[in-house]
């Protein structure tokens, strides 16, 4: 921390102190008067977060009047404390405006969006130069990423694997549009610099992707030191081990700040479209010169988006990958509009009702 000497006019010095923290945050926090004080969420227990505040790192618990109208704060939120020296306690009152925010759809049982981190400005979507290359997946990290605010940008790890990184870069680059695609490798340390420039004093950057991939191992990179814990991956299928079970923040020596992740196991897209619109610009530009304004792209006269795939400006997997993730969006949020237990009766009575039909088609006179 730097040695802060305090003036008359200086009023609060978390500009200096709680990195990423800037005017916006300072005029919010500004309301508050008397024995509060500024911090950031490095990581988020159960009841308790790591917090830091000017001049160090420490526990506090989570106000009940908070959590009664459901705010919980997530790493990298910004945070009101009420700092209480006399019974020893602190407690983070207030969580101030987000400026981006990473969430992933409810698991299936219609619990709503799980935060996982707040005010990130790049996300880094970290895959492997192996067995994980798989470029469906990465739309879906796209589409998520994109509808966090945060900006994405996809990193090629463990390149010293293959002999060829630039034809994966390629491949890769045919889902990417215009987010930058990094082909380095954690280990030797080959292409590290490319990422300086996300890197830079105060932006908050998070690394997310499977386990295995090299998350944990390239912020050791970034640190020349040991300071999260990795793991080999199984020979037979490169799977992880998640390592990695908190979500946590690092601090680099130039003041920018990266998060380390857990492995993800499945990518639930919640209530993304705006995300879709942008991971999926090259259809919905070409969509805008198809006959039918609601056309589908399914099989109506006059599409643009079809004739695009004929004319081999957009492949048939991917038009078939955008088409599968509209329907996956529109059950998402019918399924959150009308609640899930309806919906899968109704789901299942559609299946009943074809079973039904399939039988009297199918049965012999
Ligand atoms: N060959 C090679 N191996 C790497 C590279 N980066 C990471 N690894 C290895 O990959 C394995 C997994 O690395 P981790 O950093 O633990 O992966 P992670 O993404 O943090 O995994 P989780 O914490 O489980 O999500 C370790 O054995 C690393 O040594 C690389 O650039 N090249
Ligand atoms: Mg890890
Ligand atoms: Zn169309």
């Amino acid at each position: 921390m730097n040695n802060h000497n305090e003036t008359e006019d200086s009023g609060h010095d978390s500009m200096n102190v709680v990195p990423g923290w800037n005017e916006e945050l300072e005029s919010a926090f500004s309301a508050y008067n008397g024995p509060y004080l500024p911090g950031r969420v490095v990581s988020r227990h159960k009841t308790v977060c790591e917090i830091l505040i000017p001049g160090a790192v420490v526990q506090a618990g989570i106000s009940g009047a908070l959590l009664r109208i459901g705010k919980q704060p997530v790493v990298g939120d910004f945070v009101v404390l009420l700092d209480q020296p006399e019974l020893g306690s602190r407690t983070i009152v207030n969580i101030l405006p987000r400026r981006t925010c990473l969430s992933r759809g409810a698991s299936g049982d219609g619990s709503g969006e799980q935060l996982i981190a707040a005010n990130i400005d790049t996300i880094f979507i970290v895959t492997s130069a192996g067995k994980d290359l798989n470029l469906r997946r990465l739309e879906r990290y796209l589409i998520v990423v994109y509808s966090s605010g945060a900006s994405p940008v996809i990193l090629l790890n463990k390149t010293d694997l293959t002999d060829n990184p630039a034809r994966m870069v390629e491949k890769i680059q045919s889902v990417a549009g215009d987010v930058p695609v990094i082909p380095l490798s954690a280990l030797s340390k080959a292409g590290l610099g490319a990422l300086s420039p996300y890197l830079s004093p105060g932006e908050t950057v998070a690394l997310i992707g499977s386990s295995g991939v090299g998350k944990s191992t390239l912020i050791n990179a970034f640190f020349d030191e040991a300071v999260q814990k990795t793991a080999d991956v199984r020979k037979d299928d490169e799977k992880g081990r998640h390592t990695t079970t908190v979500r946590q923040m690092f601090f680099l020596p130039n003041g920018a700040i990266v998060i380390d992740n857990p492995g993800i196991r499945e990518i639930q897209l919640g209530d993304s479209s705006d995300g879709l619109e942008k991971a999926f610009s090259d259809i919905i530009h070409a969509a805008r010169n198809c006959r039918f304004k609601d056309c589908t792209h399914r099989d109506e006269p006059g599409c643009a988006v079809l004739e695009a795939v004929k004319a081999g400006l957009i492949t048939e997997e991917r038009l078939a990958s955008y088409l599968r993730l509209t329907d996956e969006l529109v059950f998402q949020s019918r399924k959150s509009e009308i609640g899930l237990k309806r919906l899968e009766k109704e789901k299942y009575r559609e299946i009943a009702v074809t079973i039904k039909k399939y039988r009297k088609f199918t049965r012999k006179p």
